[in-house]
């Protein structure tokens, strides 16, 4: 799926900015119609940004169901007959419906995926709208990530879920408009990869919206200076660079891949398309894994999209901050935890050579982990009153729309298909087989793994096999052995030792972290102290360097992230190198000494 794009024949407008806003006044939201009517200018909201934290209102900010955005807007006076256009939501976290005046558009279930349709045929250029879009917070066990609604004696509805981090909601990516020509190009897909003697293999395959013979189809790769180095036709094709410039962790480089349709006889430029295309290569070898047929060692974090006020709403200043303290750390990579972030993070991972290790909305999918915490019997996590073959279904599609997005980003060398699922339990395999498949049909080119939780031991996982890579998330010394790091690096090297016997693949330690409060000092080893997070970082390291199937280290986590409110989170989760407002704990010291002296010695 093309993200929209401004260029001599494609026009986009920009809908971002103040909208009105509203609650529902009731879970189905057909009785009150309320993008029939004008929506008051009483509360209004900014797009993009999560609503929750806008107001100071804890009914907004804790609701749960539909909320309401609306604004005008206006198609282009200078848009003709001779284009089509579309409206396009970039997220509706998690289930977007769109009101055209009074009549639905398009709805969307999941809340990190882009979603647009057409509107050629209801508005004429220059035609005012009433654009509503109703967006719910509601997660089920039909949905990805699962949850489930309780119904309070008071009448009140409460959302439960299984993972920690806050149930942000709303329109927190940019929504558009946007202009396409009648015949249009409507997808490409480009894998690239490496070949002896330093050949780039640059494949693509353009899809058009309606037939268009091979050579009015033209294509043209052109270097960071200008220069076109390579011209190719047709739908399908193999371009092949001598000598390719590579992309390469630390020092991206991307070509300019300019597809063009013509227009029959005279050749007149009818629609264009240019993308940036880093060319290199991913593979998993025994326990290595390469990047341009070279071991690369992942070094960096698993994040989340969360900063005040806004949420999850994407934000620019925040985004290239976040970049700048990883490139600050000597970091070279990092995980979208727990879903698919903004498309314009992995526009600038691949600008900037950042490698990233891309996930989907799949969380949760474990019963045990919270039960277990609290000491009672956890109930089946695979069952038909949980997580059943709807959740199954709604899992694959978020795949689906996850790799149509993401597919043709150089930085994205890994897909994570779950985080932290009930891999030991019974079901397991039968859930999480046929996703893996579906993963590798849609992209035969990157490898794929899920993240493990520590539950799930070496001997009791069920799943494993079926991956290129371990992803293991481990809290020795935090959750288990708390305060005794000896006897956590004692459990973590067996446990990875486990693992390398057992498989020999490589190891990405996807989460490790401990919980601390900046500013909290302490001589011995206690947990929420400065130093404990130091001390337990370095710890883990010791055992990485002691285990060679060991290919990456992830912290747990970039920044503190906001939460729902537990015993366990104190204002959130507190397991950030950085704060909430991105000031570094001490750890960051520790981290940066170890990826900056590990970069040194790479070069
Ligand atoms: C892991 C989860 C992550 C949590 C982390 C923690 O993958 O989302 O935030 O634990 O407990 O299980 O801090």
């Amino acid at each position: 799926m093309l993200k929209p794009q401004a260029n001599p024949t494609r026009e986009l407008v920009s809908l971002d900015g103040i909208w009105n806003f509203a609650v529902a006044s009731s879970p189905n939201i057909e009785t009150e119609q309320a993008w029939t009517k004008s929506i008051s200018a009483k509360l209004q909201v900014p797009v993009p940004a999560s609503y929750n934290d806008i107001f100071v209102d804890k009914a907004i900010r804790d609701h749960v169901g539909w909320v309401y955005y609306q604004r005008k807007v206006t198609i282009p006076r200078g848009w003709s007959a001779s284009e089509r256009y579309f409206l396009r939501l970039d997220a509706a976290t998690h289930h977007g419906r769109v009101y055209i005046n009074d009549h639905f558009l398009v709805e969307h279930i999941g809340g990190y995926t882009p979603f647009e349709a057409e509107i050629t045929h209801l508005l004429a250029p220059g035609e005012q709208f009433r654009l509503t879009i109703a967006v719910s917070n509601e997660l089920s066990w039909d949905t990805i990530p699962p949850g489930r609604i309780e119904e309070l004696p008071n009448g009140k509805r409460k959302q439960h879920y299984q993972h920690d981090f806050f149930n942000y909601s709303g329109l927190a990516r940019s929504v558009y408009l946007y202009s396409v020509p009648n015949v249009f190009i409507n997808d490409i897909t480009i894998s690239t990869d490496l070949l002896a003697g330093g050949v780039g293999v640059v494949d693509f395959q353009i899809d058009t919206n309606q037939p268009v013979e091979n050579e009015r189809i033209k294509i043209s790769l052109t270097d960071e200076d200008g220069n076109v180095v390579a011209k190719s036709t047709g739908q399908n094709n193999r371009i092949e660079i001598d000598s390719a410039h590579l992309w390469q962790p630390g020092a991206a480089y991307l070509y300019q891949f300019n597809a063009e349709i013509l227009s029959d006889g005279d050749a007149k430029i009818l629609d264009s398309y240019e993308l940036s295309v880093g060319v290199r290569s991913v593979k998993v070898q025994g326990n290595q894994f390469l990047i341009n047929n070279k071991p690369f060692y992942f070094t960096g974090f698993g994040k989340h999209e969360d900063t005040p006020i806004r949420g999850k709403g994407f934000d620019p200043a925040y985004m290239i901050h976040d970049f700048h303290l990883m490139d600050w750390m000597g970091a070279n990579s990092f995980r979208t935890s727990h879903y698919p972030y903004a498309e314009e993070v992995l526009d600038y991972a691949d600008r900037h050579g950042i490698v990233v290790i891309n996930e989907t909305a799949a969380v949760g999918l474990n019963l045990g982990i919270v039960a277990g915490v609290f000491g009672f019997k956890a109930p089946p996590t695979f069952s038909p009153e949980s997580i059943n073959e709807r959740t199954q279904a709604s899992h694959a599609q978020g795949i689906r729309e996850l790799i149509a997005r993401d597919k043709n980003h150089a930085s994205v060398v890994l897909w994570t298909i779950a985080n932290e699922p009930a891999s030991s339990e019974q079901g397991a395999r039968e859930y999480m087989e046929p996703l893996v498949t579906l993963t590798r049909e849609l992209d035969p080119t990157r490898p794929v793994c899920f993240t493990n939780m520590g539950h799930a031991t070496v001997e009791k996982d069920l799943i494993s096999d079926l991956f290129d890579v371990l992803c293991l998330n481990r809290y020795y010394g935090w959750y288990s052995q708390s305060g005794d790091l000896d006897a956590a690096e004692q459990a973590l090297e067996k446990d990875l030792l486990g693992w390398q016997e057992k498989y020999g693949k490589p190891i990405i330690m996807t989460e490790y972290g401990a919980d601390t409060q900046s500013g909290l000092h302490a001589v011995c080893d206690v947990p929420w102290s400065e130093e404990y997070q130091s001390r337990f970082l370095e710890m883990f390291h010791r055992v990485f360097d002691r285990v060679d199937c060991v290919t990456g280290e992830h912290v747990w986590t970039f920044a503190d992230f906001h939460c729902t409110s537990t015993m366990f989170r104190v204002d959130g989760n507190k397991k950030g190198i950085f704060t909430r407002d991105r000031r570094p704990k001490s750890a960051a010291q520790v981290l940066r000494r170890r990826w900056r002296e590990q970069n040194r010695a790479a070069q």
